[in-house]
């Protein structure tokens, strides 16, 4: 078994019943068990700033499935949900990324491990830091570490 997080994110309709709802889709995935799951944070657009605060959390779980099959099933769960991509950073009804799968380290065309993007995005640091604290990235950075370069957002629920 491998030791997964996932972010997830969403800023368009109901953002807090989109990311429980996606929780609750990703306890359901086949050979894997949701683990942990951190509080909502609401939290202000990073990239592209004309659209609604996004609420966002991370998710630890394990799981037999490949790194590439898991983040098919993460897409796949996307597409049910509605998901549209009409240009990068659009807001979106749910947005589910794989952060980290053990300490593996890949890039494919489908896939890059470990997020490319999550040491400089408090939206995904402070999840993640808030369920993992012990836990340090490939790069050998640690995530409460990380976590002290952002301000504390808010936790909605
Ligand atoms: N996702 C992005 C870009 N910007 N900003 C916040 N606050 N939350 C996100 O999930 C987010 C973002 C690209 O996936
Ligand atoms: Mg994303
Ligand atoms: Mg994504």
């Amino acid at each position: 078994m491998a030791n997964a997080y996932i972010a997830l994110g969403s800023n368009l309709y109901d953002p807090i019943q989109q990311v429980k709802q996606a929780l609750n889709a990703i306890s359901q995935l086949p050979e894997t068990t949701l683990i942990k799951q951190s509080s909502l944070y609401k939290t202000a657009p990073v990239g592209y700033d004309n659209q609604p605060d996004f609420i966002n959390a991370v998710a630890q779980v394990e799981t037999a499935l490949t790194p590439e099959v898991l983040m098919r099933h993460l897409l796949a769960i996307e597409t049910q949900f509605g998901r549209e991509r009409p240009f990068p950073n659009a807001p979106r009804i749910l947005d589910l990324d794989l952060l980290l799968y053990d300490a593996l380290c890949m890039q494919t065309e489908l896939l890059t491990l470990p997020h490319p993007r999550m040491q400089s995005r408090g939206f995904v640091i402070l999840p993640l830091a808030e369920i993992a604290a012990d836990l340090v990235l490939p790069s050998g950075e640690s995530v409460v570490e990380l976590a002290k370069n952002f301000p504390q957002q808010d936790i909605q629920i």
